[in-house]
């Protein structure tokens, strides 16, 4: 990174508690002796150095296991694997504007690294800022990066700042901002409300046969647009101060009286439109606009006061988390709004922001969840225990400490109970369920469901050294939860149930994400589920029997029609069709499917092989994800390069040259320390923008080494 690390990089450190990670900046030598920096402290400030190393590997078993050993020296004490989430560039954003808007002041350490962060990525070129970090300039990532910069207290003459503005300022302006950044602007008042469509927050009032009834949308999308339409319907402005007057010159080439406002709804500078209007909104938006205008004062009334009971149950059930960044900084503006700076509900609102954010080698951002503890970790097990190193007895502590947290992710780490009230927040079942990230943020997910299952259940039955603690109840409990959540075409999707139809995608107002308004079935939910389904019935064959196969038979199903004419399935939650094609394959090999007998998984496998490059391995670029075609990225990425490996052996693939040069090519990335380097970005979500997810080069490298040893090194 080319930006200078704004602190003393030895002096911050990783809290872990339970899964919640918090990072904190030791003032004084008293305090950095008294708590010592550890490998993954160092590890994820980019100050790791004097690993050991080890000599070079000549199977893959011994490079897996290598890997095994630089992984373990990132486990927290709690067991978890933690990590950035970060890769968003319209999330720090709206943290700083809510901090700024409530007074509220960030912890020591914080602020210097978080301009550090949005220094490092404005883009060389031409000093703007994407959707994401490996996006081309936007005006969403310009208008709102720019304004974090200077609420952080960069001086507007900062030569990052001047380029970033003349960039802004070539795109016509803030003006041109789309949805989400029209909101965050009018919240800090450099934006009028009248530029904006409007947020009507009775959809919360509508009964619930009317499809866009706010309970029946995709649970990100109700949850940011619930405090959205409250701050809206309040039209909630920050107090004007000499910064919010010098934004309000800065941010725009014209003057900011002259502005015709309403002029400005339907306008989005060009690069950022993904999702354009379709005419049912821009209809929908001006009957809305009317309605504005209407005295509307005694339903208005109503539809607030649902919106913040809404609210209040969100922030209680989800410990002040909150489902993701963004409703987690707008609700802490509702908060202090109702509640006051001074009152307990603002206040662990505010204790909150730190779960958020995360110390990197390039700074500080706010991550897209509070971190990925679950979802990494159970994936890592289940990596260790393929490659057979979970039965070493080196790693006897590091799986033991594993099951520790995947226990507490349920016993306290799965989710124990179903939410007071969920019914009436519209909330999935999370009796039995685990989370993506930590339990106290309680949101039950299809997968992550499933993976927490599948790891519990492999080490029950494999591992002798495990003290297990997990009940059979339990166990059926998460059982109970799957079963719960297919939908009628027979997949699954991530949070819920599809509750509305697709159409109401028509009406998608963010205009720079694709599919947010309902859930839909995806093949990365559906096979998770299948598989946790399906190790779970060979170990309790009696256990609702009947259900269990007729939900697996309906989501290999979804698996076979959902498949592309040319061999490929589409991923929706990591680039792309990549990591689809190892969903896929491994869903219809675990019921017995594979190149030699199954038309599906012999067209999946072509597929992915007429993508094998040059130098053995694959590579495909986050643009595929965008316009659903295989797109190829410059260089194979290790992490890609094994899920296509994965994929093929297991569907036994014939050719067995093709799997041995992509593990080659795996083998041949490996550090000597045992480590594999950051390569391109990994995951997705809404098709438009990328995140990150670092320990999957770890995991993934592991996991396909470890196939591989099993499958073609043992003797
Ligand atoms: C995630 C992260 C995890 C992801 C998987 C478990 C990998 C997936 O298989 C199911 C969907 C899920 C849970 C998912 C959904 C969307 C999330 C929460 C994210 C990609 C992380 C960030 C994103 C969230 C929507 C970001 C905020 C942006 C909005 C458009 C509201």
């Amino acid at each position: 990174m080319t930006i200078e690390a704004a602190t003393d990089l030895r002096r911050w450190r990783l809290k872990v508690s339970h899964g919640a990670q918090t990072w904190h900046y030791l003032r004084t030598d008293e305090e950095t002796a008294a708590w010592p920096q550890t490998d993954y402290d160092k590890y994820w400030l980019g100050i790791l150095k004097d690993t050991p190393t080890f000599k070079a590997p000549t199977t893959a078993l011994e490079a897996a296991r290598n890997g095994v050993r630089f992984l373990s020296l990132l486990q927290t004490p709690d067991g978890h694997f933690a990590g950035e989430y970060g890769g968003p560039m319209f999330l720090t954003p709206g943290i700083v504007i809510a901090m700024y808007v409530t007074g509220t002041r960030w912890p020591p350490g914080y602020e210097a690294e978080l301009v550090r962060y949005l220094k490092n990525f404005a883009n060389k070129e031409d000093g703007g800022w994407g959707i994401h970090i490996e996006s081309p300039s936007t005006c969403f990532g310009t208008a709102l990066n720019y304004v974090a910069l200077r609420l952080l207290g960069t001086p507007a003459d900062d030569p990052v700042c001047v380029k970033a503005r003349n960039t802004l300022w070539k795109m016509g302006g803030a003006t041109g901002v789309p949805a989400w950044g029209k909101f965050w602007l009018s919240v800090l008042n450099v934006y009028d409300w009248a530029g904006n469509n409007p947020i009507p927050p009775e959809l919360w009032l509508l009964p619930n046969f009317v499809p866009i009834q706010a309970g029946r949308m995709w649970c990100h999308t109700r949850l940011v647009y619930l405090p959205m339409g409250y701050l809206y319907g309040i039209r909630f402005q920050a107090k004007v101060d000499d910064l919010i007057l010098s934004l309000r010159e800065e941010l725009y080439p014209c003057s900011y009286a002259e502005i015709n406002w309403s002029r400005q709804r339907n306008n989005v500078a060009s690069v950022d439109v993904y999702a354009p209007h379709t005419t049912v909104l821009d209809i929908l938006n001006t009957v809305s606009s009317v309605y504005e205008m209407l005295p509307n004062g005694f339903i208005r009334s109503r539809a607030l006061d649902e919106a913040l009971l809404q609210i209040r149950m969100e922030d209680k059930n989800t410990n002040f988390l909150d489902i993701g960044p963004v409703n987690k900084a707008m609700n802490m503006i509702v908060s202090y709004i109702v509640d006051g700076p001074d009152s307990d509900n603002f206040r662990s609102h505010v204790d909150r922001v730190v779960d958020f954010m995360w110390m990197s080698n390039a700074g500080m951002m706010m991550n897209g969840t509070n971190g990925s503890q679950l979802w990494d970790t159970a994936f890592a097990l289940q990596a260790l225990v393929e490659s057979g190193v979970a039965f070493e007895k080196e790693f006897e502590g590091m799986i033991s400490r594993v099951y520790e947290f995947l226990d507490d992710m349920q016993a306290r780490a799965q989710i124990r109970h179903n939410m007071e009230n969920y019914e009436r927040c519209y909330r999935q079942i999370s009796k039995g369920a685990w989370p993506f990230s930590t339990r106290e943020q309680s949101y039950t997910v299809s997968d992550c469901t499933a993976e927490g299952l599948k790891s519990v259940l492999l080490i029950h039955k494999t591992l002798p050294y495990i003290k297990r603690t997990i009940s059979d109840e339990r166990l059926f409990d998460a059982v109970n939860v799957l079963l719960s959540m297919q939908n009628a075409d027979g997949g699954f999707a991530s949070y819920e149930k599809q509750r509305s139809p697709p159409w109401l995608e028509w009406l998608n107002p963010a205009e720079v994400f694709g599919n947010i308004m309902v859930e839909y079935s995806y093949t990365e939910c559906t096979t998770a589920v299948l598989l946790g389904l399906s190790t779970f019935r060979k170990m309790y064959p009696d256990h609702r029997k009947a259900e269990i196969d007729r939900t697996v038979d309906r989501a290999v199903g979804f698996i076979r029609k959902t498949q592309r004419p040319d061999g490929s399935w589409f991923g929706s939650w990591a680039i792309c069709f990549t990591y689809a094609a190892l969903f896929a394959i491994e869903s219809l090999s675990s019921v017995g499917e594979t190149y030699d007998n199954s038309d599906n998984v012999r067209r999946g496998c072509d597929f992915l092989v007429s993508k094998q490059m040059a130098d053995g391995g694959w590579g495909e670029s986050y643009r595929a994800c965008e316009i659903a075609e295989w797109v190829n990225h410059e260089q194979s990425q290790v992490v890609q390069t094994s899920w296509a490996l994965m994929a093929l052996m297991a569907a036994k693939y014939p050719d067995v040259q093709v799997i041995r040069r992509g593990i080659a090519l795996i083998m041949s990335r490996q550090q000597a320390n045992g480590e594999w380097k950051q390569e391109a970005i990994e995951g997705v979500f809404n098709k438009n923008c990328m995140i990150s997810y670092p320990n999957y080069k770890f995991i993934f490298c592991i996991w396909a080494l470890g196939r591989y040893s099993r499958l073609y090194e043992s003797a």
